[in-house]
């Protein structure tokens, strides 16, 4: 059974006998466009071919990845780092989540960014985006959605930390998120998923008096700059590359609160988002603000001059910008069809010199069922996840482009089966100027039979795939947790981290404020100030002691304990957990942390280092003494 799987998965054509559905000219795209005559390759050749394509993925012991890839982690609420090739993961970063090991969610410096009363504890990360300077990826933040709480997070690539997280006012569900390209992300865009009343106190319930909205936010101080309320509801976006233009889908035009209502049009539209027009409006004085926000609200819904609303088939999802910045591609989901929009009309488009907004459709292929999200390698090809028929579809974008205007060309070039039921898929560096074409990888929603089975509950599978040469290869398997929606393939030269901490990083800020108050320099002394019932315990570490072995508080002191790590060797970190006290954090190379918590329970308390430093990191603790109150 296996074994038939996996020879039918190394056939070129293979899977295709099953699709008996796929007409006839895509099959003939298919065996025409490889240019191989893989119809006629012989089995060993193939076999050959395959086995190269799966060692160029190869990345042996002690090699570095070329790729660093950034994938969201669903409704774990974090971002996880990977090498690619190779698919190991690197490290994770929690965001939206809690974290044991690093004790983000449990440190004031994470409290200070997830925010200290209320922190929700779950969230659903899907679009993670580099920031870019003149449409190239700069390396600076990750910027991601948390859908779940309505949040924006900002990660510094340097130290690979979450350092801010705004609540976006207003709306509800934050899906799709772009950046601004050109000349640099000054705003982070993102789409509110689902109409709500407004003010939503209660006062109304009527989904006719609902609306959502497209918003922007400010990439360097994460204030939410603007919101643009629009007709309809919005799903996924992207950005041009003039710095002007943003574009979202949306899927349920009808404005309906049940399932066979969003499929009750046969179009919904792509809203076009006139980026000047709308700083114009918002310095003009022309909005208002809701409730006791203070965002500048425009209204973006039909007749405005802010917005355009282009027709398209039919619950359109993924909106990708070509890496050469001339067009759009919608991707039609319940359509079999992506829809093309020629980005240089857009201009008359606003200037209303059209009669018909669609005149900006420049195609419409028909690629298979179920076109969720696309990508591209900057040679002119798209490829295109099915969700239903479980591919990718590889096809030229400018014989798209012909064909609808009538020319017999095909523009598929290839259908891939994989496994199974894709959702994005992410060509390397496909969202700059710099796509390059080497790899593509398919964020599978279902792994059904390709790993060890794990229980009912199964992981989803991001495979491989090498798109460096005509043909599409899958080279590699890789299960996932739940449940990454898309990543980002950045070139390592891309990243520049940090191999320790440099002490005056604004991370940890707040700690050498309240030190500074009470007279402690962190690098040097180990100290226990008593202000009221709270007492502050600073103490420093290096592999492997604590500074300080002992200290005593009273039962009910609210306790706060700071750990500045003087070791200066890189990957020495050290950790401090205190037991039964809920308390566990990471103090990398010249860090400062800190933890508050209760002394709840007089007697002693023992502290311990929770990451390895040492051979004696066993030995490597101390006692909290708690006096009866
Ligand atoms: Cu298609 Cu949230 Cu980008 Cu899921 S989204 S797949
Ligand atoms: Cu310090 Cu382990
Ligand atoms: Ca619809």
């Amino acid at each position: 059974m296996k074994k038939e799987q996996n020879e039918q998965q190394e056939t070129p054509q293979g899977g295709f006998s099953r699709r008996r559905f796929l007409g006839a000219t895509a099959a003939a795209g298919v065996v025409g466009a490889t240019g191989l005559g893989t119809a006629v390759m012989s089995r060993e050749a193939w076999a050959d071919a395959a086995m190269e394509a799966r060692n160029k993925a190869v990345v042996h012991p002690g090699e570095l990845d070329e790729y660093y890839g950034f994938w969201s982690g669903g409704h774990c609420g974090e971002v996880r780092v990977l090498g690619v090739p190779s698919m190991r993961e690197l490290m994770r970063i929690p965001v939206f989540n809690v974290d044991s090991a690093t004790g983000w969610g449990i440190t004031n410096e994470s409290k200070d960014v997830l925010g200290h009363d209320n922190t929700y504890l779950n969230g659903d990360a899907h679009h993670p985006h580099i920031s870019m300077t003149d449409g190239r990826y700069d390396g600076k933040y990750l910027f991601i959605n948390d859908k779940a709480n309505t949040r924006v997070a900002r990660i510094r690539l340097d130290i690979m930390k979450t350092d801010k997280i705004t609540t976006v006012p207003n709306v509800q569900a934050i899906h799709g998120l772009r950046l601004q390209k050109v000349p640099q992300t000054n705003y982070v865009f993102c789409n509110a998923e689902f109409v709500i009343p407004q003010p939503n106190d209660g006062s109304e319930f009527a989904l006719e008096n609902s609306y959502t909205m497209f918003n922007a936010i400010d990439a360097e101080t994460m204030e939410v700059a603007w919101q643009v309320i629009v007709d309809g509801n919005l799903d996924n976006m992207d950005a041009d590359y003039t710095g002007r233009y943003a574009a979202s889908t949306c899927y349920n035009s009808e404005k309906a609160a049940d399932l066979a209502g969003t499929m009750r049009a046969d179009r919904d539209w792509v809203v076009v988002f006139n980026v000047d027009r709308i700083e114009a409006a918002v310095k003009a004085g022309n909005f208002k603000t809701i409730g006791d926000s203070r965002v500048p609200v425009v209204d973006g819904r039909h007749g405005s001059e802010l917005t355009r609303y282009v027709p398209v088939p039919k619950n359109p999802h993924g909106l990708n910008t070509s890496p050469d910045g001339k067009y759009f591609i919608a991707n039609g989901k319940l359509s079999p069809t992506a829809t093309i929009i020629a980005i240089d009309r857009l201009d008359d488009l606003f200037d209303d010199k059209f009669d018909d907004p669609r005149d900006v459709v420049v195609g419409e292929p028909e690629l298979g069922l179920g076109p969720l999200h696309t990508t591209f390698d900057g040679r002119g090809n798209a490829y295109t996840t099915l969700f239903i028929d479980s591919q990718v579809a590889k096809w030229n974008i400018e014989d798209a482009i012909r064909h609808y205007n009538g020319e017999q060309v095909n523009y598929i070039r290839q259908k891939l089966d994989v496994h199974y039921q894709p959702g994005h898929n992410h060509a390397s560096l496909t969202e700059s100027r710099d796509a390059d074409g080497q790899w593509l990888v398919v964020l599978s929603k279902f792994s059904k039979d390709r790993f060890l089975p794990a229980g009912p509950l199964h992981p989803e599978n991001d495979q491989l795939i090498d798109i460096s040469g005509e043909e599409m290869k899958l080279v590699h398997d890789g299960p996932t947790y739940a449940e990454p929606h898309d990543c980002i393939l950045v070139r390592r030269d891309q990243i520049k981290t940090r191999k320790i901490y440099d002490r005056d990083d604004p991370y940890f800020a707040s700690a050498r404020a309240q030190a500074e108050k009470d007279g402690v320099t962190l690098e040097a002394e180990n100290k226990v100030i008593r202000d009221g019932n709270k007492v502050r315990v600073y103490m420093t570490s290096v592999a492997p002691t604590y500074g300080m072995t002992e200290f005593r508080v009273k039962q009910g002191d609210e306790v706060t304990v700071y750990v500045t790590n003087l070791d200066t060797i890189e990957d020495v970190t050290h950790g401090f957990c205190m037991v039964n006290h809920g308390v566990s954090m990471e103090i990398s190379p010249q860090q400062t942390s800190s933890v508050t918590f209760t002394a709840h329970s007089p007697g002693v308390h023992w502290y311990y280092c929770n990451w390895f430093c040492h051979a004696l990191h066993m030995e490597m603790g101390g006692r909290m003494i708690v006096e009866k109150a």
